[in-house]
C-alpha cells in the first residue's frame, strides 16, 4: 500500500459529504446517455484506465523570461516533487505516472529515487534530455545548437547527453526518451538550413542506435522559441519525416503549444496516426505562443476535437495505437497541485466527451455529406457534462469527489510550507 500523502479518512469526510449529490447526478446522466444508446459505465471503466503523465518540471512554480513568483510550500528537489505529485494520484486517481526532465531531476542515488516513487505509488513515463541549456563546467555550450551544431564536439556531446538519459531512465523503469531541442537560428544566413537537418538524422541515428529493445524515442516538434528565425524541427512535416527515416522506435510527439495560432492540430493528430507515428501527447493551452497554460482552459472544444480523432484512430489500428500522454505546463499565478489536478481532469473530460460520440450516427452523416447533422452529432457530445463520470471513476478508485476542496481541506501546502526550504525569489525561466 503507497505511503499515505493524503490520509483516506481525509478523501472519505470530504467525499461523505458530496456522495449523495454526485450518485443523483450519475445515475439522470446514465439515463440520458441512455437513451442515446450510450453506456455511462462503459465510459465510466475506460476513464479508470485512463492516465496522464505529470511533468516533474511543472509541480514546482514555473515562470517566464521575465520573472518566476515563488510560492511557500513549493518543491525544492525531486523527492519533494514525487510527494506532490502523489497528493495529485491520491486524489486524482489519473496521473500515476511522472514524467521526468534531465539534468533538472539528476540524482547521484537512482535506484533511492526509484524506491521514493515506488513508495508513493508512482511510476516513471518518458525521461526528456535537455541540451538547450548549459551546466556549470560543461566543456561545450549549446549557444549554437546541439544535436545538429556545426562543431562535431557539441554533437557528440548532446548525443551522449541523451544516451545518459537513457540510462538513467532505464534504471527507473521508463520506456521512451522524448528529445525536443531548441536548435535553429535567428538570423536568415546564420544557419546551413540543409545541413542542420542531416546533422540532426544523423545525431539521432546514434541515439536511437542506443535504445534498450522496448523503448521509444519522440520527436517533439516547436515552430519557435528560443529560436526565432528558422527552427530545425519545427513542424510535424519534419518530425514525421525523420521518424520515418530512423526507424520504427522512433515516433512523433504532439506538444499542443507548439504549433502556429489557428493550426488545426487534430488533424495532424489524425495524419501522424495514420502513418503509424503517433508517439505521444505534452497536453497544456495557449492563446499565442507556447504559452503553456492548463489543459482545456482556453479552448477546451480543440482538447475534445483531439481526443475524437484518437478514439477514431484507436478504432482504426487498435493494435498500433499506443500514444503517451503527458502534461507539460508551467503553473506561473497557480498552486501547481490545483493546475495539475484541474488539467488531468480536463484531459479526462475530452476523452469522455469524444467516448459519447455516437460514432454510427457520425459516419452515416459523413457518407451522406450531411453537413449540419456531422457538426451537431460531435457537438452533442462536446456539450455532454460528463463531471458526474469523472467524480464517480476517482471515487470508486479512492480519490476525491471534489479534488480541490479536499486538497485546500489537507492543507498540504501550509503544511509543507513549515518543512520546506523556501525557494529563492527573483529569478527567471521555466523552472
Ligand atoms: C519545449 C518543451 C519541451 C520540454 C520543455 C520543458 O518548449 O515543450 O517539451 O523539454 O518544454
Ligand atoms: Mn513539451
Amino acid at each position: 500500500m503507497p505511503d499515505a500523502v493524503m490520509p483516506p479518512e481525509l478523501i472519505e469526510r470530504e467525499n461523505a459529504i458530496r456522495l449523495d449529490a454526485l450518485e443523483d447526478e450519475y445515475e439522470s446522466l446514465g439515463r440520458a446517455l441512455d437513451r442515446r444508446g450510450v453506456a455511462i459505465d462503459g465510459v465510466k471503466d475506460a476513464l479508470k484506465r485512463f492516465g496522464v503523465a505529470i511533468p516533474s518540471w511543472g509541480v514546482g512554480v514555473g515562470g517566464t523570461r521575465f520573472a518566476k513568483f515563488p510560492i511557500p510550500g513549493e518543491p525544492t528537489n525531486i523527492f519533494e516533487k514525487l510527494e506532490d505529485c502523489a497528493v495529485v494520484q491520491a486524489l486524482g486517481r489519473n496521473t500515476p505516472t511522472v514524467s521526468t526532465h534531465f539534468p533538472w531531476d539528476r540524482v547521484d542515488d537512482v535506484a533511492a529515487l526509484k524506491e521514493k516513487a515506488r513508495s508513493l505509488g508512482l511510476g516513471f513515463d518518458a525521461v526528456n534530455s535537455n541540451t538547450f541549456q548549459d551546466q556549470p563546467g560543461q566543456p561545450h555550450s549549446y549557444k549554437y545548437g546541439s544535436l545538429t551544431a556545426a562543431d562535431p564536439a557539441v554533437r557528440d556531446q548532446a548525443v551522449e547527453h541523451n544516451i545518459e538519459c537513457i540510462a538513467t531512465g532505464e534504471q527507473l523503469g521508463a520506456e521512451a526518451i522524448t528529445v525536443w531541442i531548441a536548435d535553429g537560428s535567428n538570423f536568415p544566413g546564420q544557419s546551413d538550413l540543409a545541413g542542420a537537418l542531416d546533422r540532426y538524422l544523423d545525431s539521432m541515428a546514434r541515439i536511437y542506435a542506443a535504445l534498450p529493445e522496448r523503448w521509444r524515442m519522440f520527436i517533439e516538434h516547436k515552430l519557435y522559441e528560443p529560436a526565432f528565425y528558422s527552427t530545425v524541427v519545427s513542424d510535424w512535416g519534419t518530425s514525421l519525416l525523420c521518424a520515418q527515416q530512423l526507424g520504427a522506435k522512433a515516433q512523433c510527439l504532439v506538444d499542443l503549444g507548439h504549433h502556429a495560432p489557428n493550426v488545426n492540430i487534430e488533424q495532424i493528430v489524425a495524419r501522424l496516426a495514420r502513418f503509424g507515428k503517433l508517439g505521444g501527447f505534452h497536453f497544456n493551452d495557449s492563446k499565442y505562443g507556447d504559452d503553456d497554460l492548463d489543459s482545456g482552459s482556453i479552448n477546451p472544444h480543440q482538447l475534445f476535437l483531439v481526443f475524437n480523432e484518437l478514439v477514431e484512430a484507436e478504432r482504426r489500428d487498435p493494435e498500433g495505437f499506443r500514444p503517451a500522454y503527458m502534461l507539460d505546463q508551467s503553473h506561473n499565478v497557480t498552486d501547481p497541485i490545483e493546475s495539475l489536478l484541474n488539467s488531468a481532469a480536463a484531459v479526462a473530460a475530452a476523452h469522455a466527451r469524444a467516448l459519447v460520440v455516437d460514432r454510427d450516427a457520425l459516419a452515416e452523416h459523413q457518407r451522406a455529406n450531411d453537413v449540419i447533422m456531422g457538426f451537431n452529432t460531435l457537438r452533442r457530445a462536446y456539450d455532454t457534462d460528463v463531471t458526474p463520470i469523472l467524480a464517480r471513476a476517482r471515487y470508486e478508485l479512492g480519490g476525491a469527489i471534489d479534488p480541490i476542496a479536499t486538497y485546500r481541506a489537507s492543507e498540504w501546502r501550509a503544511r509543507k510550507a513549515q518543512e520546506r526550504k523556501p525557494v529563492a525569489t527573483g529569478q527567471a525561466g521555466i523552472v
